[in-house]
Parts: C-alpha cells; sequence; structure tokens
C-alpha cells in the first residue's frame, strides 16, 4: 500500500509517463502560457524563468511585467511576448485589476512569483489570481508569502494550484523550523498539501512531489551546483511549460527529475559543481529531455 502512495520518479518513470504532442500540433496547442515575474531590480528571475519554459516546449509564452524588466530582457528571450504592467515608484508591480484580466485571456496556464519581491501591491495581485483564473496556477518565491492569507480561496479553487516552495518558503508557509521541515520532510509536504487540495513541490537535495490525494514522489537527481540564485527560477518555467502538456503529477515529477539531470550532466563532463549556473541549466536541457525520446 505504501509503494503506491510513494515512489522514487527517475528515468524510466519519466520516460514511460511522458506524453509526446502531435507532429500536427501548433504553437497555440502546446500552451499560452503567462508569466508575471520581475521588479525593476530582478530582471534576471524573469529572464530565466521565461527561458527556461520556452526551452521546455511553451507553444506561446508572454511576460507581464514592468517596463525596464522588458526592457532588460526582450532581447534576451526572443521567443517570448511582454506585456507591460503598472508598477509602483519603488519598481514594483501594481497592475490594475483591468490589466490583470486582460493578462488572464487566453492564457492556459499561469505562473506568478520569480523576482516579483514583497511589497507594493504583490498580494493583490497573487490573491486576485487566485480566484480569477481558471487554469493551472503555479506560486513560486515572493508570491508564496501571500498564499497564508488566501488559504480559504484557494481551498475553493477548481483548478490545479501549485507552490514550489524552498526549505526556507515552506517554513515561512507552515510556521515550522527548517531543521523540522527538512527531518519531516515527507509529512511536513503531503499534510500541507492534502489539506489545502494543492500540489506541493519541496525543493532541496531529494526534492518531494505531494499531490492533494497524499500521492508522493521523491527526486534523486540533482547536484550541489544547483545551490546558487536563479536555480529555482529554473525550474518554475520547466513546471509551467510542462504543465500545459502533461498530467499535472508528471508535469512536476519530471520537471524536477530533468532539472537535476540537467546539473548531472555537467558533473558527469567533468565540471566542477562551481561552475554550473542556471543558465547553464537552461543551455543543458536539450540533452536532458533525450531521456523522454
Ligand atoms: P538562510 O538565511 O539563507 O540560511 P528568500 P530567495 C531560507 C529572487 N531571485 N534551505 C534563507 O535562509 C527569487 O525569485 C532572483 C533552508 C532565508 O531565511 C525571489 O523573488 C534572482 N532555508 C527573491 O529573489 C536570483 C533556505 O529562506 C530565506 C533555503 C527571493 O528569493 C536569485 C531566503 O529565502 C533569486 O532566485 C534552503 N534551501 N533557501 C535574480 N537573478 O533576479 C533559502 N532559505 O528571502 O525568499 O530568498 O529564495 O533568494
Ligand atoms: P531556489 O532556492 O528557489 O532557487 O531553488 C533551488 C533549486 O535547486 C531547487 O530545485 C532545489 O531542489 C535545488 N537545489 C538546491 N541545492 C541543492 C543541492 N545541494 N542538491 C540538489 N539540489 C539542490
Ligand atoms: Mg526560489
Amino acid at each position: 500500500h505504501l509503494e503506491k502512495q510513494r515512489c522514487v520518479w527517475g528515468e524510466e518513470e519519466v520516460f514511460h509517463s511522458w506524453f509526446t504532442s502531435s507532429s500536427f500540433a501548433h504553437k497555440g496547442k502546446n500552451g499560452r502560457i503567462g508569466i508575471i515575474a520581475g521588479n525593476d531590480n530582478m530582471p534576471g528571475a524573469a529572464s530565466l524563468v521565461t527561458t527556461a519554459a520556452v526551452q521546455s516546449g511553451a507553444g506561446l509564452t508572454t511576460v507581464g511585467t514592468t517596463r525596464p524588466v522588458i526592457q532588460a530582457i526582450a532581447t534576451h528571450v526572443k521567443e517570448a511576448m511582454f506585456t507591460t504592467l503598472s508598477s509602483d515608484k519603488d519598481g514594483i508591480l501594481a497592475p490594475t485589476e483591468s490589466e490583470l484580466l486582460a493578462f488572464y485571456e487566453n492564457k492556459t496556464v499561469l505562473t506568478i512569483g520569480p523576482g516579483i519581491g514583497r511589497g507594493g501591491h504583490v498580494k493583490d495581485v497573487v490573491s486576485h489570481a487566485i480566484t480569477h483564473f481558471k487554469g493551472p496556477l503555479i506560486l513560486d518565491a515572493d508570491a508564496l508569502h501571500v498564499v497564508p492569507s488566501c488559504l480559504e480561496s484557494i481551498r475553493k479553487r477548481q483548478a490545479p494550484l501549485i507552490i514550489t516552495p524552498h526549505p526556507g518558503e515552506m517554513s515561512m508557509l507552515t510556521g515550522y523550523g527548517v531543521e523540522h521541515i527538512k527531518q519531516r520532510r515527507f509529512e511536513v509536504a503531503e499534510a500541507f498539501a492534502r489539506t489545502n487540495g494543492i500540489y506541493v513541490v519541496l525543493k532541496g537535495p531529494h526534492t518531494i512531489v505531494a499531490m492533494p490525494d497524499g500521492f508522493l514522489t521523491v527526486n534523486m537527481s540533482g547536484n550541489e551546483g544547483l545551490a546558487k540564485g536563479g536555480s529555482g527560477d529554473v525550474l518554475t518555467g520547466m513546471i509551467t511549460a510542462l504543465v500545459t502538456r502533461q498530467k499535472t503529477q508528471v508535469a512536476l515529477s519530471t520537471s524536477v527529475y530533468l532539472h537535476g539531470y540537467a546539473a548531472d550532466l555537467y558533473k558527469e563532463e567533468g565540471w566542477s559543481t562551481d561552475s554550473i549556473t542556471p543558465s547553464h541549466l537552461i543551455a543543458k536541457l536539450p540533452d536532458a529531455f533525450k531521456v523522454v525520446t
């Protein structure tokens, strides 16, 4: 019984669960994804999450962010489209409701969080999306700080809600100390997922993915080369792309596996893990994705 409730999600599982897009698919069928990310001091996070999504198969990618962020990243992420959202005097997003509603239109998935910061109107943006965006919603990084005040509306949501905390963020979400979370990762992730009816990707070495029904997968790929700012932003981009084209559980567990595997490929090639950067991970995704072919 326990084996059915938990499994290691490795190369075999990734390969056998993968749903390949039809060779007749067009870009509109491969996910019209929306990403709300970045503030004037963190354009890099917006760039990483978006590039990772594009490199992981997203059909049409639109980033909603501040004008200075668009100016900073547009030439780096040539495949993405951009929507300027209003921001405040500190360069943090402060979109109007009509800007948000327009941004949701036609999007099959929405991601909010990398590099958005915590001040200003971030809380309003996240709580609005929880209630008004009707598709799968991924909350990462700074957006996670809004979750505790929105649990009631989260439990009422119909479409999947996915959160991707590292142990520090999980501590903020649950009130447990980081050490408790590291010692009891399975229980903590499972309880939070079940109680709130959401998907929890509890990151760190051996990331756990907990489903709302209590099923758990654990990841064995990855190495210390991932312990750098921006690694999580790359994972969130991969998840965003895969969620539109795979079953939610498969999208999450497989993204986590391939993200770690990309870092492992560099190590196997003899790289020092010191030299692996989040941008390198994205560059390695074409090799990592060979697992599904
Ligand atoms: P400590 O003190 O470090 O031990 P934050 P963030 C703890 C953006 N980024 N295990 C940590 O503890 C992100 O997208 C932008 C245990 C501290 O208490 C976000 O928007 C980049 N504890 C924003 O920065 C590249 C851990 O949690 C707290 C832990 C802030 O995100 C970098 C820190 O968490 C970054 O991705 C672990 N594994 N990890 C860019 N290029 O633009 C952290 N903690 O304050 O939420 O900081 O995760 O860096
Ligand atoms: P974030 O803290 O949001 O940037 O996310 C960090 C990402 O790197 C997560 O996917 C973690 O699971 C991964 N990671 C960080 N440190 C390690 C490590 N020492 N070993 C394996 N994976 C790690
Ligand atoms: Mg992060």
